[in-house]
């Protein structure tokens, strides 16, 4: 019997090897995890480290749960969270409706303005109890003295808004969810709120 050369073999090459190079090329924020494969995982296409927990989503055993890093030792802050919104959220200002979104008061009663946060929010699908959680630190977020600002997780491009997962449950899942957020400013204990948002809440059925 001759030799036959591999037609198949080199034809699948042929389509594989420009593939695997797309993908790679795909890979929006340079994870190693292709933007394609970050909607199956769950994880952000743009954001490396989706949890904040310091490990990249290819090298993080789950890379959308952070394990609280928050020191809750302090002296009393001089904040709060005056409001907690997840759904029927509103434009500060116009009081024009606004897509869902986390949506965090933050009331300062001191002297000075403040700046440095840093926060852990953890979500818990109601249906499943899967828990998803995140920690970021809030930069350009301040509140000014004897005032207000608001923390909002929905891509906006100014000052106190911030990225959110577009892969998370709480953008996909149409469960009801549980959101807990911890807010914590250096050398003070941190304040804590919950909110719940409603079964079906999720962007895509409003
Ligand atoms: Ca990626
Ligand atoms: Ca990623
Ligand atoms: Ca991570």
């Amino acid at each position: 019997m001759t030799a036959r050369p591999f037609p198949l073999l080199a034809m699948l090459l042929a389509v594989t090897l420009p593939m695997a190079a797309q993908a790679a090329a795909d890979d929006t924020d340079g994870d190693g995890v292709p933007d394609a494969a970050e909607a199956v995982l769950g994880t952000d296409p743009l954001v490396a480290d989706t949890d904040g927990d310091g490990a990249n989503d290819l090298a993080d055993a789950d890379a959308t749960f952070a394990p609280n890093p928050i020191d809750t030792s302090g002296a009393p802050a001089p904040f709060k969270i005056s409001e907690l919104l997840v759904e029927n959220n509103v434009e500060p200002g116009t009081s024009k409706p606004a897509p869902d979104h986390l949506e965090i008061a933050v009331t300062n009663s001191g002297t000075t303005a403040l700046t440095g946060f840093s926060i852990y929010c953890a979500f818990t699908d109601k249906d499943t109890g899967k828990v998803e959680s995140v920690f970021r630190t809030l930069d350009g977020f301040s509140v000014p003295a004897g005032g207000e600002a608001r923390i909002q997780f929905d891509d906006g491009k100014v000052a106190g808004h911030f990225r959110a997962n577009p892969n998370s449950i709480y953008i996909t899942s149409q469960a009801g969810k549980v959101v807990d957020v911890m807010l914590k400013l250096d050398g003070f204990a941190p304040v804590t709120a919950q909110v719940m948002k409603d079964k079906r809440g999720a962007e895509a059925a409003d």
